[in-house]
């Protein structure tokens, strides 16, 4: 066999054993391995093949980091075959996850057994792919097309249960004695002659899908997918498992997953997946550094940022207690929260019983003493500075020795912050994005005497939070917001060179942004920038900056909100319509400033939007704010909606090519000023070696 795989006779069953922690990849030795274990099987006096895991979970798909590499025999497909065309039946015994091509092995198998906790998925399609062993012929023959198509689009696992009902897998075993179980199970179909049940043999009725709903699907999938193409070919491969052969069904298969794991599309979304498990890793932090143990954790303030983030922690289990400055505040926070998690079970993506249990764990206070035992406290009020250290000096007064004391700010100086408090080293950013419940980044900010083991210890209450996490040093909006400024300033600026709100915002998300900046605006209040940058002693004295913003701030026009901004919004629908008469006000403008309003390509767009947001970057990068450009692709992705199909700005900065980034910025400054054009001296340096961000990534790992 192999080092990762093992075979044994266990009362005339055959035992295929994979040990390839930590997911049991099916990386070229655990295919090897399996492939020869098979063989062997079919000469000894073995009547029927188990296939299990070691360690954590059943097989959890092919080994992502071989993709873009050559492939190495024996190939997936050759395993699969001769597993279906055993003369014995084999048997998968399914714990943990069997994901991807991990479950397309299940399904060569001609039983599967599995344990009521295990969950089974087809997860490609979030790394851009397809299931390409056999996936996309196999499943739609037993669980039928509509359900085969929902399962491949989504890419979420299913839990054993609905498996089950589906026919994805035969029978449930008792999960604490797996093997055993595995082996009675198997020896049961020896014994009632269970026939060599292989799914290839099923033929599939496409009869009942109504007509065009192939088209019909590919159309509805378009919107969701946002500049992703692996949705479109699973649709067809689905098409061809109704309409083909089975054999022909899975060269199309092979054909298509070829195309994805070549794609531009695929290679940015598996640059993610790895980036974001990347993140969350601490530079020249020890593995071994301990972690404070978090059982209990308060929330200073109860607005929509505290009551989100109050809910983060219930939603695992974490007793919470939400302090406010008086019973009527309290109140109205607990009900925020009441609320939220009623529009969730409305939805139907909660069930009662659960936000009952989710809402007894969260307790609320007006006293600072009911706190003092709190493992954790996550303040997020008010952006003031003073009004937070104040908070801080009263938790230093009453928490217990140890506990974490967190700040929720988007920009205050965490480091002031800590200076309140005679416990610097106890004190953290962890910046949450709104609604806090909902959005997956979370920015933990790292102050000059922020602890070793506090900032390990929030990754890990990150990851247990669901959140995924990103680490910053301070400044001013850490990652994420200080790199917005570029993007909101150079939207604006656009209008007044030529384009309306509809040509700009169409452009970004045409690209891929879930909402044009614009639009964004509209969403979030104009007036909220608009007072954010009454605040700033540091912006330009230029006429043109910010110019529209501000006007339609004055004119009343904050947004949605008031039913106008950018655009008009519709009361019923809010859905956006273009407003000549903010169009021709923008005309006007331009003239006042006497700028010659021109013609402006999307391709321009993109640029003057998206290359402040690397430029920037690369000076995050060499100030050593954030580790790694990958970090700052993970915070866009999770925090700003940055379509993953294009891996985040840095990403996208390689694959157009950082000399050209570097040359479209030094024209831009010639055109528009040093003051907002200054190229960043990394991104200089990395234009002239001709190097990617990810290389310079690498370097700096010493990877
Ligand atoms: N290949 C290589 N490495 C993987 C991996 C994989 N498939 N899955 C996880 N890892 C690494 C991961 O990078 C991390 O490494 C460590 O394992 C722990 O992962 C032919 C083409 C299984 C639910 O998409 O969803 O099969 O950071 O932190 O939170 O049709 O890993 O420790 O160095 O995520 O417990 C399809 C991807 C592949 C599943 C476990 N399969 N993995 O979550 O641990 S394509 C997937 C996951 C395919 C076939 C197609 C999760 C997990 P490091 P982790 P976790």
């Amino acid at each position: 066999m192999s080092e990762v795989v093992s075979y044994e006779l266990k009362d005339n069953i055959g035992v295929i054993s994979v040990n390839n922690p930590p997911v049991n990849a099916l990386a070229q030795s655990v295919r090897s391995g399996i492939l020869q274990a098979v063989q062997a099987s079919q000469n000894d006096e073995s009547k029927a093949i188990i296939l299990r895991c070691e360690g954590r979970t059943f097989i959890a798909g092919a080994d992502i980091t071989e993709f873009g590499k050559p492939p190495k025999e024996p190939g997936l497909t050759e395993v699969l075959a001769a597993i279906e065309n055993s003369s014995k039946p084999v048997i998968a015994a399914i714990h943990g996850t069997a994901l991807g091509g991990g479950f397309e092995v299940t399904l060569a198998c001609h039983y599967r057994c599995a344990i009521e906790t295990a969950k089974v998925g087809l997860p490609e399609v979030k790394l851009g792919l397809l299931p390409g062993a056999g996936g996309t012929q196999r499943v739609p023959r037993i669980a039928g097309v509509k359900f085969a198509l929902e399962m491949m689009t989504k890419g979420n696992p299913i839990a054993v249960g609905k498996a089950l009902d589906v026919g994805l897998i035969d029978q449930i075993i008792d999960g604490n004695e797996i093997n055993q179980n595995a082996v009675e199970y198997a020896k049961n179909l020896v014994e009632s002659s269970a026939p060599l049940k292989r799914i290839r043999d099923i033929e599939i009725n496409g009869s009942d899908l109504e007509s065009g709903f192939f088209d019909q699907a590919r159309k509805q999938l378009a919107k969701r997918a946002r500049g992703q193409i692996a949705q479109d070919r699973i649709v067809s491969c689905i098409e061809a498992a109704v309409n083909l052969p089975i054999d022909k069904g899975l060269e199309r298969e092979r054909e298509l997953f070829r195309e994805l794991v070549m794609s531009p599309e695929s290679a940015s979304m598996r640059h993610i997946f790895f980036s974001e498990r990347q993140a969350a890793k601490i530079e020249g932090l020890a593995k071994a550094t301990p972690l404070r143990s978090i059982n209990k954790v308060a929330i200073i303030g109860g607005g929509t940022m505290g009551g989100g983030i109050a809910m983060c922690f219930a939603n695992v289990g974490i007793p919470v207690v939400m302090l406010e400055v008086n019973d009527e505040a309290l109140e109205r926070g607990l009900g925020i929260v009441k609320k939220n998690y009623n529009i969730t079970v409305q939805k139907g993506r909660l069930a009662a019983d659960q936000m009952d249990k989710r809402l007894e764990l969260i307790s609320g206070t007006t006293n600072y003493e009911h706190i003092a035992d709190v493992d954790m406290v996550i303040e997020a009020v008010f952006e003031n500075l003073d009004l937070k250290k104040e908070i801080f000096t009263k938790l230093d007064g009453v928490c217990k020795p140890g506990a974490i004391l967190a700040t929720n700010t988007s920009y205050q100086d965490v480091d002031a912050i800590a200076e309140a408090t005679a416990r610097p080293e106890d004190v953290v950013g962890m910046h949450f994005f709104s609604p806090a419940n909902v959005m997956k980044l979370l920015e933990v900010v790292r102050g000059e005497k922020t602890a070793d083991d506090v900032l390990a210890t929030v990754m890990q209450v990150g990851k247990r939070i669901k959140k995924v996490c990103a680490l910053s040093r301070v400044c001013y909006g850490f990652i994420g917001n200080r790199m917005l400024s570029g993007y909101g300033r150079e939207a604006q600026m656009l209008l007044l060179d030529g384009c309306t709100p509809a040509q700009v915002d169409g452009a970004l998300e045409n690209f891929g942004m879930a909402m044009g900046p614009l639009a964004m605006g509209d969403l979030a209040g104009l007036d909220v920038g608009y007072k954010a940058r009454q605040a700033l002693t540091n912006l330009p004295d230029d006429p043109k900056l910010y110019r529209m913003g501000t006007l339609l701030v004055e004119m009343g026009r904050y947004g949605q909100k008031t039913g106008s901004g950018y655009y008009k919004y519709d009361p019923e629908t809010r859905k956006r319509m273009s407003d000549p008469e903010v169009e021709s006000l923008i005309v006007e403008e331009a003239e006042k400033l006497e700028i010659d309003r021109r013609e402006i390509s999307d391709e321009e767009i993109l640029a003057r939007c998206f290359y402040p947001l690397i430029n920037e970057g690369a000076k995050i990068l060499e100030e050593g704010i954030a580790q790694r450009a990958s970090d700052i692709d993970v915070v866009y992705i999770y925090g700003y909606a940055f379509p993953v199909a294009k891996g985040g700005p840095m990403h996208y900065a390689d694959t157009v090519g950082v000399k050209k980034v570097y040359e479209k910025i030094c024209e831009f400054r010639d055109r528009y000023g040093e003051e907002y054009w200054s190229p960043a001296p990394l991104l200089k340096r990395l234009a002239e070696e001709e190097k990617s961000f990810a290389q310079w990534d690498k370097e700096r790992s010493g990877v």
